[in-house]
C-alpha cells in the first residue's frame, strides 16, 4: 500500500462543482479510511496569463494501484467531467488531476514523471499540501516546510468555508 498525494485543478465550466465530484470520485482509488481533502484555493493562473483563475486542492490517500494504472483511472476522472484534449499547452480545462508523489517513488518515462516535475515551485500545489501534511519530505530529502520559505502564496486566496 502506497501514500499518494494528488493535485486537483479547474478552471472552466463550473471549476468548484467539477473539484468537488472528481474528490467524491477518488473514493473508489482510496483504501477505506485513507482519504483526504486539503482546503481549496482561488489561485492566479500560472504559466499563460489568458485564462480564468483557478480553483486548486491536493488530496491524499492509500492506494493499491500500481503508478500507471492510478494515471489511468485519474485520466478516466477527468474525462468524465468534461476534460477536453485542446492544442494549446497549459490551456485551461474543466478538470486536472496530477500525481503528486507516490510514495517515495522516482521515476520518468514517457506518460509520468515522479514526484511532479513543477511542484516544488508551485504555490497553488505547495499550501494545499501542507495544509495536509506540514511535515512532509520529499524524496530528494527536501523538505516542504523550505520550499514554502521561497514559494509566497501570492494570488492565493483560502475560498471560504474551507
Ligand atoms: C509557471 C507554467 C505552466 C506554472 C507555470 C504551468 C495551473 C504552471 C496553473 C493550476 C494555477 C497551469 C502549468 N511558471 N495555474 N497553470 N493552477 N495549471 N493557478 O492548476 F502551473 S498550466
Ligand atoms: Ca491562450
Ligand atoms: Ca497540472
Ligand atoms: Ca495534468
Amino acid at each position: 500500500m502506497t501514500r499518494v498525494f494528488v493535485a486537483l485543478g479547474a478552471n472552466l465550466g463550473d471549476p468548484l462543482a467539477q473539484i468537488r465530484a472528481a474528490q467524491s470520485a477518488l473514493t473508489s482509488l482510496a483504501e477505506p479510511g485513507t482519504l483526504h481533502h486539503s482546503p481549496l484555493y482561488q489561485s492566479r493562473p500560472m504559466g499563460p496569463q489568458d485564462q480564468p483563475p483557478y480553483i486548486n486542492g491536493v488530496s491524499s490517500f492509500d492506494c493499491r494501484l500500481a503508478p500507471h494504472r492510478l494515471l489511468d483511472a485519474l485520466q478516466d476522472i477527468e474525462l468524465a467531467y468534461g476534460r477536453e484534449r485542446k492544442d494549446e499547452r497549459w490551456g485551461p480545462r474543466t478538470l486536472d488531476l496530477d500525481i503528486l508523489l507516490y510514495g517515495d517513488l522516482v521515476l520518468t518515462d514517457e506518460r509520468l514523471t515522479l514526484p511532479h516535475y513543477g511542484m516544488k515551485s508551485r504555490e497553488f500545489v505547495l499550501y494545499p499540501l501542507a495544509d495536509l501534511a506540514p511535515d512532509l519530505v520529499l524524496p530528494c530529502g527536501t523538505a516542504l516546510s523550505q520550499l514554502l520559505v521561497t514559494c509566497p502564496a501570492n494570488g492565493m486566496t483560502r475560498l471560504p468555508g474551507q
